[in-house]
């Protein structure tokens, strides 16, 4: 198959998803074109079969506002029908869904069909979609796309029940490379932060408010009230400096490691006692997913998809959103009780490898590609 993947680029959990998705069918001997504004960032190496088309936004002094979705529209267009796509595959639908749509119609006038389908992640339906600026549009893109998938299924029933949509969404859950997020026996992390007797707490994200990541500072202060312990961030963005700030004023400067962007994300989930993800929503939760991979019980928020993910008292503990002192609790409670807390570590790989590993999702992908070419609609 001959199929185009368009996704944001950057560190957010959605490109990672379409990227590591690319790799694995261009490994199958699929030919896959990713068209995007800069090369994803888990591309960085040369992979057989995998193609790259930069979608290049004109400046021109009138547009104020640059026009990168028309302008996708057109490269969508030229690399369907040079390259004779089979289908296009959009992750995250603002705006490539629409861009996507758009590129179908252009293509149809010349007797040409181009199906697309579009995977629903989360703050596209959860959050920026709603605002009113975006949501008939969303709706509409949607609703036209040849086929739709979201990440868990509390997504599929958000975007059916906030958009007042009637049409099947599959769910196809994100996938981790379990052979790759395995936990490292020699991990430098551990050895160079954290003295033998202090256990390491840690949190990855892009620091957006969403993912609250001052409550993981402040879960660090309440577990080190009873035992020795240090919170590993990796991961940067908005809410980086306010997260600096608080670790200050707490006086856990040294305690609170900022490591930023960061690649080896093995290494660092390796180090991991406990993994914290105190969102305010989620739709899946791919890194926690890639901490359970590691073995590292996850300690999370009881939102959107991540009771589909962490099985509560068993691979780790779900808490009310902003619930400190009892994730706190959770976290001492695993960290001073070895048995339980080995326990939780191999239930947590157990899931991650029986249900999220990369084997048994993208067929699934694959699957539903087929579905949609061999369908009517
Ligand atoms: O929040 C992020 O990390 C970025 C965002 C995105 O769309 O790029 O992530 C969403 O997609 C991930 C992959 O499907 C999910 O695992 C995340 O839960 C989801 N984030 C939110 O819902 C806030």
């Amino acid at each position: 198959m001959k199929i185009g993947i368009t996704c944001y680029p950057t560190y957010g959990g959605s490109g990672v998803i379409a990227t590591e998705l690319g790799i694995e069918l261009a490994k199958l001997g699929h030919e896959v074109h990713f068209i995007s504004y800069a090369i994803p960032q888990r591309l960085s190496r040369f992979v057989q079969n995998i193609f790259f088309h930069e979608v290049e936004i004109s400046n021109y002094p009138l547009f104020e506002h640059q026009l990168y979705g028309l302008a996708l529209t057109s490269k969508m267009v030229d690399v369907a029908k040079y390259e004779g796509l089979d289908l296009i595959h959009v992750h995250y639908a603002i705006p490539h869904a629409t861009s996507a749509y758009l590129a179908s119609r252009i293509l149809e006038r010349e007797n040409k069909e181009l199906k697309f389908i579009t995977t629903l992640h989360g703050t596209d339906i959860t959050l920026a979609g709603l605002e009113p600026s975006f949501l008939p549009l969303v709706k509409f893109s949607i609703e036209q796309s040849n086929g739709v998938t979201a990440v868990s299924r509390f997504l599929r029933e958000k975007t059916l029940t906030n958009y007042g949509i009637e049409k099947e969404i599959r769910v196809i859950n994100n996938f981790v490379d379990t052979e790759k997020f395995k936990r490292k026996v020699d991990c430098v992390y551990r050895e160079k932060i954290a003295s033998n007797s202090e256990k390491i707490l840690v949190h990855i994200s892009n620091f957006r408010p969403i993912k609250r990541v001052t409550d993981a500072i402040r879960i660090l202060e309440l577990v080190r009230k009873e035992i020795p312990a240090k919170l590993l961030l990796a991961g940067d963005g908005p809410d980086r400096s306010e997260c600096e700030r608080l670790a200050r004023q707490l006086g856990l400067q040294k305690e609170v490691i900022f490591l930023g962007k960061q690649d080896g994300l093995p290494q660092i989930l390796s180090a991991a006692d406990v993994f914290l993800m105190p969102s305010q929503s989620e739709s899946f939760g791919l890194s926690a997913l890639e901490a359970m991979a590691c073995e590292a019980p996850v300690i999370s928020s009881s939102v959107g998809g991540l009771p589909e993910l962490i099985v509560h008292n068993e691979t780790g503990y779900i808490a009310e959103i902003g619930d400190i002192n009892r994730m706190a609790k959770y976290a001492i409670d695993l960290l001073t009780n070895e048995k339980k807390h080995k326990l939780f570590a191999r239930n947590a790989r157990k899931r991650a490898v029986k249900f999220f590993d990369k084997s048994r999702i993208v067929p699934q992908y694959l699957d539903y590609y087929n579905e949609i070419l061999n369908s009517s609609l």
